[in-house]
């Protein structure tokens, strides 16, 4: 029987609800500067979170949903493939400033119960991490907006955006997170709310639980230790679609440590 080291988070959708009411409206307001008539409702943006990264998601809606586009009304070599790249980065980079400021602002919180499981594993002293396919100033700033700046050093590894080559479901970004903690994945849990997220843990081969959002809920989730609708917290339990939690009502580090010891014993 392993011991569980670490708790390895991912974090939009997961840690936060980061999406509908942050990353898609900071790529609206680069759309507006920009001067393109682009509007992503949050119908649409459900459909775009196929692809994850913000980069590779602006290439998905030209490339699948925008097949017309002129590239000669943004780019001086319409055919050029690194002129295009350079666009959709410079496109990307102004999303990034608009979604700092909605942090900055407080407007996107944690969910219920992640801030308490964060706190309980640290005093079990357990190692905190994360990997995510967001932009790694994203990822500083939500920390430093809901729990303060000192939160940034709860975590042995943030592992982040471009650091791996592929992004979610390819598996790159937990084995760099493992590399960097020096774990094998029978040490750690991943803590996950997307099809394409536990694609990449399982693929690292790490037991895996979910918290769904509104986006994810009917995502496949094979392979999963526990499903549920949230963390929950004291008054606000979670529901649960899979997975054997006796009688709780929230996901506390008991919790977790149970799952984690039913994995070790199948
Ligand atoms: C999250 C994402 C991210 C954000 C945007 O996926 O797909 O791309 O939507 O972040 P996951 P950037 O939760 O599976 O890691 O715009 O900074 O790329
Ligand atoms: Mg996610």
């Amino acid at each position: 029987m392993t011991d569980l080291k670490a708790l390895i988070f991912d974090v939009d959708g997961t840690l936060a609800d980061t999406e509908r009411d942050g990353h898609r409206v900071a790529f609206n307001e680069a759309f507006r500067d920009a001067g393109l008539s682009w509007d992503w409702d949050p119908a649409l943006y459900g459909k775009l979170l196929a692809v994850t990264g913000g980069k590779e998601r602006i290439r998905f809606y030209i490339d699948d949903f925008l097949k017309d586009f002129d590239w000669s009304t943004v780019i001086d070599s319409p055919d050029n493939e690194d002129q295009r790249f350079a666009w959709i980065a410079g496109l990307h980079k102004a999303k990034t400033a608009h979604y700092l400021d909605l942090l900055a602002k407080g407007t996107v919180p944690l969910r219920p119960g992640v801030e308490s499981l964060l706190n309980e594993a640290r005093k079990a002293g357990y190692t905190l991490a994360i990997s995510t396919t967001t932009t790694p100033a994203n990822v500083t700033s939500l920390l430093s907006a809901t729990l303060g700046k000192d939160s940034l050093d709860w975590f042995d590894v943030i592992a982040a955006g471009d650091i791996v080559p592929a992004k979610k479901p390819a598996a790159d970004i937990y084995n760099f997170a493992l590399e960097k903690l020096g774990l094998a994945p029978e040490q750690c849990i991943a803590f996950e709310d997307s099809r394409n997220g536990i694609l990449s843990s399982l693929g690292a081969k790490l037991p895996t639980i979910i918290t769904t959002n509104g986006y994810t809920k009917e995502d496949d989730f094979s392979g999963a230790e526990l499903i549920t609708d949230g963390f929950g917290d004291k008054g606000q339990p979670f529901n649960v679609s899979h997975g054997d939690v006796d009688d709780a009502q929230y996901l506390d580090l008991a919790l977790v440590e149970k799952i984690f010891a039913a994995t070790n014993k199948a």
